[in-house]
């Protein structure tokens, strides 16, 4: 939003503000004692953005309590959306899906963040079954054999619930959403995005954020140190202080905060205490923290998952196996029910965890948009998670009339980054080309 867009979005604020009093004390006055439905409490807002209601309970107007909060107000105070939000996807009111889809956005990661871009397109197919096979496919019994579900599965009633989803090609267009493929260390990413990415798209985008991925948070990465992390104010790197300074020249637009994505093999120490860091200082900064870790680090049940360091063996469908010792630690690390990788972090074959985080996506930018959530706020994340037998095998949704369509497909292509030393790449536009230096000592473990 451009200031005088701003401007213009606090005149409608007001306008609207007094259009929805009009209407509240019509409603009272017509049906005193007749609950509104939750839709007609939005109804009277001619920007649907621009009117938050407080809603108790039950959904209706607390006559007593409603406040009226705008836009400004929700993001300026900061929330987190983490696995608990993801049951709010259904529940986003028509006219913040509105809202949401034309906020322009701009989201940065490394090949995990493409697996988003591709969950947030398979929200826009004309139905479920017509979705891409890549956005249906899902473990079906304890042997970690998968599939992709069909249109009779769908049918039948036998898709599991995390891959379960309603597209809509309008409601869900993001075509406003725009993800850009960048790579690096924790410092380069973050010189990156204040120099070159948020550059680029701050006179267009309204929501602008980066995440580091699973290779910045690396056992023996520093990103978590306290002397010399991100979270510290050093003068050789780019850390949050510099990003900060840049986001205090942008008062008009709205940055995201993530916690890191995550493998099997990573979980680390490095990443638990980084995660940790970044929940901490997004509470304390009120920031809008997009707390990924959580959602893929819990399976759809909401049971923690640790590393594959576990004493159990895991063999993908491919025939690629891990029996990795028990290192006798546990390990909060993306649930093996959310990729096929032995080692690895992609979120697929398997669907289920790009289409939880796809969902909470929306969930965010419904709430960016003024959305207060339903009027119930979702219990925030903690990362204590209750230990649990690792490996923690998908709800089976056993039936024996089910068969394996097809040959397993190949993961998601991984586009490679370059880095060449700082300045020089950073100064060229986005699209590298050569393979970051960490993948080549994190044997098994590729971007
Ligand atoms: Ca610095
Ligand atoms: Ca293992
Ligand atoms: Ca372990």
């Amino acid at each position: 939003m451009t200031v005088p867009m701003q401007r213009k979005r606090i005149l409608v604020v007001g306008l609207s503000l007094i259009a929805t009093l009009a209407t509240l004390l019509t409603t009272a006055r017509l049906s005193a004692d007749k609950m509104p439905d939750r839709a007609n409490v939005h109804a009277p807002a001619p920007n649907p953005a621009a009117i938050s209601m407080k809603l108790s309970s039950n959904g209706s107007v607390d006559s007593t309590e409603s406040t009226i909060d705008s836009p400004d107000a929700i993001v300026q105070n900061g929330f987190v959306i983490d696995r608990h939000s993801i049951a709010l996807f259904e529940q986003i009111p028509d006219n913040y899906l509105t809202a949401a889809r034309e906020m322009g956005v701009l989201f940065s990661d490394r090949s995990v963040g493409q697996n988003v871009n591709e969950a947030l397109d398979c929200l826009t197919a004309a139905s479920w079954a017509n979705a891409p096979a890549s956005c249906r496919r899902d473990y079906y019994d304890a042997d970690w054999n998968w599939k992709t579900f069909s249109a009779a599965d769908h049918a039948n009633g036998l898709v599991p619930a995390q891959i379960l989803f309603d597209p809509d090609p309008v409601k869900y267009n993001r075509s406003n959403w725009t993800f850009e493929f960048k790579g690096g260390s924790w410092s380069q990413l973050t010189q990156d995005f204040i120099q070159v990415l948020a550059p680029a798209y701050v006179d267009s985008k309204d929501v602008l954020s980066y995440q580091f991925s699973y290779l910045n948070v690396d056992a023996g990465d520093d990103i978590a140190d306290p002397a010399t992390g991100f979270f510290a104010d050093t003068p050789n790197k780019y850390d949050v202080h510099d990003l900060e300074a840049y986001i205090a020249q942008h008062p008009d637009k709205v940055f995201v905060f993530w916690t890191s994505s995550l493998a099997r093999g990573i979980g680390t120490q490095v990443s638990t205490d980084f995660n940790n860091e970044m929940r901490q200082y997004a509470a304390e900064h009120n920031k809008i923290l997009f707390d990924m870790a959580d959602i893929i680090e819990h399976t759809h049940e909401g049971a923690a998952c640790y590393d594959n360091r576990d004493g159990v063996e895991y063999c993908s469908g491919g025939g690629n196996c891990e029996n990795h010792p028990d290192d006798g630690q546990n390990l909060l690390a993306l649930c093996q029910n959310y990729t096929t990788e032995v080692d690895g972090g992609h979120l697929g074959s398997v669907s289920g965890a790009k289409i939880r985080v796809a969902k909470a996506f929306w969930v965010m930018m419904a709430r960016i948009a003024g959305w207060d959530g339903g009027g119930t706020v979702p219990p925030t994340a903690t990362s204590t998670a209750t230990p649990t037998v690792t490996g923690t095998r998908p709800a089976d949704t056993p039936t024996p009339t089910m068969t394996v369509t097809g040959t397993p497909p190949t993961e998601t292509p991984t586009p490679t980054v370059t880095l060449t030393p700082l300045p020089t790449s950073l100064a060229t536009p986005p699209r590298p080309t050569a393979t970051f230096a960490a993948e080549m000592y994190l044997p098994g473990i590729s971007n």
